[in-house]
C-alpha cells in the first residue's frame, strides 16, 4: 500500500446534535505535501474538520476522501496508519520516554527515536530528565510539563511514517521562543507531507500552501496569506487585529 495523502472533500456536512450543523458544505483539495491551515474565530469549525478526517464521527453528507477513496472504504486500521496526530491534549502512556516517542513503530531503533526527538527539539529536556530517554512518565505523562507534553507528541509524529499529519494547537502550551525552535523542526516535519494546521498564533502558518478562513461552519475565504491580506477581508482583520 503506497498511499500519497491527497485530500478532499466534497460538500461536508456534519454536527454534533440533530438538526445542528456545526460544518455546512465544507469542499476543499490538498494535494500530496500541501500545507492547508484553517483559522477562524474559537468555535467555527476547524478541530470539527480534523475530527471528521479522522473519522472520530460519521459525516451527514458529503463525502471525504484520501488518494481518491472514501475514508468510509479503508479500515480505521489503515486510516490511523496514514494520519500522524499532534494535538492539544497530549496521549502519552505510563511507560519511558523512549516508549512514549517510539509508539506505533515498534521497529524504530533507538537512534531513529532520538533523531525524532531532535527534530522536535525535545532532546535537549529529556537529557535532563532524571533516568533521559528511561525515565517512566506517569499516567499522561503528569511529571511534564504541558509544553515537554507537546513536544513529546511532535516527536512521535517526526517518527511517524504516515503521509498525512494534522496539527490542532500543537504548540499552544510552548513559549514562543521554544515554539520558534521547533519550527524548523516542524517544517522538516511537514515536509513531504499532506498537513492540516490549525494555528492560534497566524505567524506560524503565514506559509501555508492554501489558508481556510471558517466562520459559523462555513469557509468563507480562502487562499495565500499574501492573496488573503490583499483581499482585506475577514483573515487580514484577524491578522492585523
Ligand atoms: P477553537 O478550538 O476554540 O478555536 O474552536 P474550533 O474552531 O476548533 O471549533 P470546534 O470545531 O471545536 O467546534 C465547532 C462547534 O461544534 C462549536 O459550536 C462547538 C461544537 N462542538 C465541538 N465539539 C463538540 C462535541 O464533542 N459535542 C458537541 N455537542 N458539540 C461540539
Ligand atoms: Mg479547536
Amino acid at each position: 500500500e503506497n498511499v500519497q495523502g491527497e485530500i478532499g472533500m466534497e460538500h461536508v456536512t456534519f454536527g454534533y446534535l440533530e438538526n445542528q450543523p456545526v460544518l455546512k458544505d465544507i469542499s476543499l483539495h490538498a494535494k500530496k505535501g500541501q500545507k492547508i491551515a484553517f483559522v477562524g474565530s474559537t468555535g467555527a469549525g476547524k478541530t470539527t474538520i480534523t475530527n471528521l478526517l479522522n473519522r472520530f464521527y460519521e459525516i451527514w453528507e458529503g463525502k471525504i476522501t484520501i488518494d481518491g477513496v472514501d475514508i468510509r472504504e479503508n479500515g480505521l486500521e489503515s486510516l490511523r496508519e496514514n494520519i500522524a496526530l499532534v494535538l492539544q491534549d497530549t496521549h502519552l502512556f505510563t511507560g519511558t520516554v523512549m516508549e512514549n516517542i517510539r509508539y506505533g513503530r515498534l521497529d524504530a531503533a533507538d537512534e531513529e527515536v532520538i533523531a525524532a526527538a531532535k527534530t522536535a527539539n525535545a532532546d535537549a529536556f529529556i537529557r535532563r530528565l532524571q533516568n533521559g530517554y528511561d525515565t517512566v512518565l506517569e499516567g499522561d505523562g503528569a511529571n511534564l510539563s504541558q509544553g515537554q507534553r507537546q513536544l513529546l507528541n511532535i516527536a512521535r509524529a517526526a517518527l511517524s511514517k504516515a503521509p498525512v499529519l494534522v496539527m490542532d494547537e500543537a504548540t499552544s502550551s510552548v513559549d514562543t521562543i521554544t515554539e520558534r525552535q521547533i519550527q524548523e523542526g516542524m517544517d522538516a516535519l511537514m515536509k513531504d507531507r499532506t498537513t492540516f494546521v490549525i494555528a492560534h498564533r497566524l505567524s506560524t502558518i503565514r506559509n501555508s500552501d492554501m489558508i481556510m478562513v471558517l466562520e459559523h461552519g462555513r469557509i468563507i475565504e480562502r487562499g495565500t496569506h499574501t492573496e488573503l491580506l490583499q483581499r482585506q477581508g475577514r483573515y487580514y482583520e484577524l491578522y492585523t487585529g
